[in-house]
């Protein structure tokens, strides 16, 4: 049966059930999360993630939550991922509901947790390299946004305590930064907050760090969300070990095993280059 049949099938079974045929433009607030996105005040959130690619959430959680975050994240130090298996605080920060809406409005209903990591940057840590996080992507980027990052500041984000640069706008361009853009970080600001506020950028936005040079720690919750499309219909997932044993290499790639991506063990950083390479061909 085809899966137009199939929808045609389950709609008539199922005569609640209305088939949407049109889709939302990239920086439109659905009728039905409009309530909740005015129940939180996020409309001028909505609108600077749409068109400067970037937004500060404030308040996403009490102070007594973030704190119990932080402590959580130094005892893991110097960070990880996979922080979902690891312990409960990780479940209560993804489910944040001022970040479950701003999800929902950047990579649609139905949206992903893709990684939940985090990072302790003590005095001294350098930058990160200028990037966009849609690397699994070739440019130009889609219209519609197909991943969300967001930085949990435990701590104040300054510009000396090594926040998160951006290049407002950037997003509009659609494409990775090139080897001298990366060099010249050119229109690059700090994202500057209070704790407890969480630095949302879609994965078109050019963006990296800037070096720590006050004492003490920057600890972040790195948490990612995306879009729903980017899975395979079919799980193998409990007999890929013995499909690859019997099939090799390339059977490890069709099942998504041969690249850094949905590893039971969190991200394979062995696997990075051959990764960002492979979606850039
Ligand atoms: O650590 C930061 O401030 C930025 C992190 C980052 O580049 C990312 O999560 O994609």
């Amino acid at each position: 049966m085809s899966e137009a049949e199939n929808v045609e099938e389950t709609t008539a079974q199922a005569p609640s059930f209305q088939m949407l045929h049109d889709t939302l433009a990239p920086e439109t607030i659905s009728d039905e999360l409009r309530p909740t996105i005015e129940e939180f005040g996020l409309e001028e959130n909505c609108r600077q993630l749409a068109t400067e690619g970037w937004t500060v959430v404030e308040d996403v959680a009490s102070p007594e939550f973030n704190e119990r975050l932080r402590d959580k994240i130094l005892e893991l130090r110097p960070g990880g991922n996979m922080l979902l298996a690891k312990d409960p605080v990780f479940s209560e920060a993804v489910l944040s509901p001022k970040l479950l809406a701003m999800a929902e409005f950047s990579v649609g209903r139905g949206f992903l947790i893709s990684q939940v990591a985090a990072s302790v940057r003590p005095q001294g840590s350098p930058s990160i390299g200028l990037h966009a996080d849609a690397n699994w992507l070739p440019a130009p980027f889609p219209a519609h946004n197909m991943l969300l990052t967001g930085c949990w500041a435990c701590d104040e984000y300054t510009k000396e305590g090594g926040s998160t640069l951006v290049i407002p706008e950037s997003n509009v361009l659609h494409r990775h930064p090139d080897p001298d853009e990366v060099a010249a970080k050119e229109g690059a600001i700090a994202i500057e907050c209070p704790p407890c506020s969480v630095a949302m950028w879609d994965g078109n936005l050019w963006h990296a760090n800037w070096p720590r040079k006050t004492e003490g720690d920057r600890v972040v919750a790195h948490i990612t969300y995306t879009r729903l499309m980017m899975r395979q219909i079919e799980d193998y997932g409990a007999i890929a070990d013995e499909l690859i044993e019997r099939h090799g290499d390339r059977m490890a790639q069709l099942l998504g095993r041969g690249d850094s991506l949905d590893s039971p063990t969190g991200f394979r950083y062995d696997k990075l280059l051959d990764t960002f390479n492979n979606a850039k061909r």
